[in-house]
């Protein structure tokens, strides 16, 4: 485990938790319903929620997804797009803890319980997963997109001042208090024809979006190593370059953001600082042992 960004405004105790973190597990899908069986069955027991955002799958990837796992949580996005689609479940998701990961076979759900019990067991707010770290691999990336991601992960260290090791990865877990920070546009409340078209975060720059906002609003950032495999089944929806330059345009504008109003971060820490107030409390935390339980066992839902 790399301690990836240690920005102590506030000082963290040892933290211990006096009831077990709920999880919620978010996962978007577009036509995977070849791989979404590879997926669910899959998952750890303990998991609270899986909530499944579908982008308008045509191949029944929400039937076999209900047929694998009746207690699913079926959210449409309300536009287009993986940043909306996340945007759409972290804003349906009831867990302390909110994991993501993909559908497609690439993200292993045997590492969520590492995700989880770095969360708990470190006290940072957001444990980002890392292909580039010891112990972490990739079987799938090119060296196309290998190049791209270490510029655009050397640009980021470089003007938010953090210690990255992999920008553009998808599984990253985080406590839902931290929302806020993210700021994120889910679009619940657009009823105009217009409102399906892209909208900032909404495609591929999601995970950059999350770690710029992350690391300008304080948080403390944890790198967790993860082996990502190559797609199962289907063809990739990321397109290297189009998408890369998306992401160039979110480290500049959200870097821009950031020097234009040099407050919001403290705003936002501030509204981090609350949301932790009610589990941070010293001397009972400190009186009492961890109770968290997290079982990786598989779960019986398959
Ligand atoms: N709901 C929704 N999900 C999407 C959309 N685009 C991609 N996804 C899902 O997001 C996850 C990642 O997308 P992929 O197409 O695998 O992209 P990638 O992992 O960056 O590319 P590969 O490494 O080539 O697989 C998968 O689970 C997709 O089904 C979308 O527009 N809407
Ligand atoms: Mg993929």
């Amino acid at each position: 485990m790399t301690v990836c960004e240690v920005v102590t405004p506030w000082a963290y105790p040892e933290r211990q938790f006096t009831s077990r973190a709920t999880v919620s597990v978010v996962i978007p899908t577009l036509n995977e319903a070849r791989n979404i069986g590879h997926v669910l069955p899959r998952l750890p027991g303990g998991i609270d929620q899986v909530v499944l955002i579908d982008g308008g799958s045509t191949d029944g990837t929400v039937e076999v997804a209900r047929r694998l796992r009746p207690d699913v949580t079926i959210v449409q996005q309300t536009r287009c797009g993986k940043g909306n689609a996340l945007a759409c479940g972290f804003a349906a998701a009831t867990g302390d803890i909110v994991v993501m990961m993909d559908a497609d076979g690439s993200t292993r759900p045997e590492e969520i319980s590492q995700f989880v019990e770095t969360l708990v067991r470190s006290g940072a707010d957001f444990a980002k997963g890392s292909r580039f770290i010891p112990g972490g691999g990739s079987h799938d990336i090119t060296s196309f997109r290998r190049a791209g991601n270490k510029v655009l992960n050397l640009l980021v260290n470089t003007l938010c001042r953090t210690r990255y090791t992999d920008l553009c990865y998808g599984y990253n877990a985080f406590w839902r208090r931290c929302l806020p920070v993210f700021d994120l546009d889910h679009g619940k409340n657009e009823t105009s024809s217009d409102s399906l078209e892209m909208r900032w975060a909404d495609g591929f720059e999601i995970e950059t979006l999350l770690n710029i906002r992350a690391a300008l609003a304080s948080l403390q950032v944890v790198e967790v190593p993860s082996v990502e495999h190559g797609r199962l089944h289907g063809r990739s929806n990321l397109h290297a370059f189009s998408d890369g330059l998306r992401v160039l345009r979110t480290i500049f504008v959200e870097w821009r953001r950031r020097l234009v109003s040099g407050t919001e971060a403290q705003l936002n820490m501030a509204t981090v600082l609350d949301f932790k107030a009610p589990q941070l409390d010293n001397e009972v935390l400190l009186a009492i042992g961890t109770e968290f339980e997290y079982s990786g066992a598989a779960n019986s839902h398959s």
